[in-house]
């Protein structure tokens, strides 16, 4: 419709000198025209020239009064001309017109305003504001005086209007010719091919986005991160249970009932359902008894252990527990060395913040065997850590109740120049192990650091919510590289 009016006007005429008033003789929407016009000239088959115009277009407030006339009239209008009281007339005015009013209408010497008593000055007025508005209105010129005042009221704004002004360009037609994108087989059964001439071929253009899955940036990183435990020997545990018993998460970690961290504030227990099902008896009794009055030349902790705080269930806190339960099952098995690793979320019941949210990825790795030391779980972290660029390591003594020694780990970051925290660590007490059958000569060392904060330097994520949750956004986690830690 707007193509077809466009190039017929120009068949007969040299130009189009206003879009805008083309568009309005036409009875189209100049947006719509404006879309024909840049595909024509695109096309070349119009020659387009940019027209800007300024001009002025009423506020609201502007077209209030072009329609109700101005304040300062309306006041006067309802000043009687034996004069009102100031009480009355402010009854007879809308308060914001009141307010604008008076002071105009003072201002224009109109009205004397006494305290109590208001009274004309002249007999009649003329609204001046409210014709210049609706000159204006119409796009009627007006003194430039005029429009300052207008403006200086706010009573009209600024507007730039952008057409064009069209005339025949070098490949214009009538009608605009199609050109066939593609040789189709009626093409050539029709013979039609003779007459059709093809769309030039664009080799600039670029091809679709090819639209697919991506991993998650998180998912990335552990997938560097289960590479580089799988290259050292560590097989996977199974971590697909986030309900987990106290049983299993303090309890068999030694870990006394009565622990800050079993609270209610720290962890998350389950209401439904409140208690796990079955544990295994002979070796809850053994747990029983370690924390009640030690064993195995441990004192133990000396309080009464209820069965009842062990049954509840909670969401688990640490991947921790997943190795209690792999390493009871060693044990059961019959014990062979063994390196297993962990990487699945945790949750915690604590404070969030810009880097710590109810929940995180916890990655653990341990190695049991007879006779390992200190010694061997530091060199395990130089492996490890190596594999993720972090090649200088401290290590602090630090507590946990179920190993001993612990340390946490320090790692210097080549990248942020600086010496980061990396995970905690330490060696699985006897207290833990020995109730689960574990020869005496075995030892297992253990560590752990988070999925998320090697993640947010790797990829210099700030605030831990554009990573993780609701919130994120699908198109940075399409467009992140990919994570290439733990490659040799
Ligand atoms: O991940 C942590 N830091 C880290 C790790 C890797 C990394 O890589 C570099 C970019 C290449 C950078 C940083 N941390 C552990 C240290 C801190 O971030 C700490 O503030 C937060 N910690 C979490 C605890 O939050 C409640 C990280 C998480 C953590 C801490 C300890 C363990 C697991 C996760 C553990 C353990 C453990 C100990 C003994 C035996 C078995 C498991």
């Amino acid at each position: 419709m707007a193509e077809e009016a466009v190039l017929g006007f120009l068949e007969k005429n040299e130009e189009i000198s206003d879009s805008g008033q083309f568009a309005a003789e036409q009875g189209v929407d100049h947006q719509e025209l404006t879309n024909v016009i840049k595909s024509l000239h695109g096309f070349r088959l119009v020659e387009a020239q940019d027209i800007k115009r300024e001009r002025w277009a009423l506020t609201n407030e502007g077209k209030m009064y072009a329609s109700s006339g101005s304040p300062e009239v309306q006041v006067f209008l309802a000043i009687p001309p034996e004069g009102i009281s100031l009480e009355e007339l402010q009854k007879k005015v809308d308060a914001s017109v009141f307010k604008i009013g008076r002071s105009q209408a003072i201002k224009n010497q109109w009205v004397e305003m006494g305290k109590q008593f208001v009274t004309r000055k002249i007999l009649h007025v003329e609204d001046k504001v409210k014709e210049l508005l609706i000159l204006v209105q119409d796009e009627k010129v007006i003194d430039p005086k005029d429009i300052d005042a207008l403006k200086r009221r706010k009573l009209i704004t600024s507007q730039t209007w952008k057409g064009y002004s069209l005339r025949k360009g070098p490949c214009y037609a009538p009608k605009r010719k199609k050109y066939a994108t593609d040789l189709t087989r009626e093409n050539l059964q029709r013979g039609e091919w003779k007459d059709l001439e093809f769309k030039e071929y664009n080799f600039l253009a670029k091809g679709q986005p090819v639209d697919g899955g991506c991993l998650h940036t998180l998912l990335k990183v552990r997938q560097q991160f289960k590479m580089i435990f799988l290259q050292m020997g560590f097989e996977e545990m199974p971590t697909n249970n986030f309900v987990e018993s106290s049983f299993w998460n303090f309890d068999a970690l030694f870990q006394p009932q009565q622990h800050p961290a079993r609270d209610s504030h720290d962890t998350f227990f389950l209401q439904v359902p409140s208690t796990t099902k079955t544990l295994p008896e002979d070796y809850v009794e053994r747990v029983k008894n370690i924390h009640e009055s030690g064993g195995h030349g441990s004192r133990g902790y000396g309080y009464d252990w209820k069965r009842e705080e062990a049954d509840k269930n909670l969401l688990r806190t640490h991947t921790t527990a997943v190795s209690s339960r792999m390493l009871y099952q060693l044990a059961k098995d019959g014990f062979a060395p063994k390196k297993y690793f962990s990487i699945d979320r945790v949750f915690r019941n604590e404070a969030v913040d810009r880097t710590h949210l109810a929940e995180f990825h916890q990655i653990e790795g341990l190695v049991c065997g007879r006779g390992l030391t200190l010694g061997d779980l530091i060199g395990v972290f130089n492996d490890f850590f190596s594999r993720l660029g972090m090649k200088k390591l401290k290590f602090k003594p630090a507590y946990n109740p179920y190993t001993e020694p612990s340390m946490e780990i320090f790692g210097y970051h080549e990248g942020l120049k600086k010496w980061v925290e990396i995970g905690n660590s330490g060696m699985f007490r006897p207290e833990m192990l020995l109730p689960m059958g574990l020869p005496e000569d075995v030892r297992v060392i253990a560590w752990g650091l988070s999925l998320e904060r090697p993640t947010m330097i790797l990829y210099g994520v700030d605030n831990i919510r554009d990573l993780f949750g609701h919130k994120v956004d699908l198109g940075l986690i399409k467009r992140n590289p990919l994570c290439r830690i733990g490659i040799e």
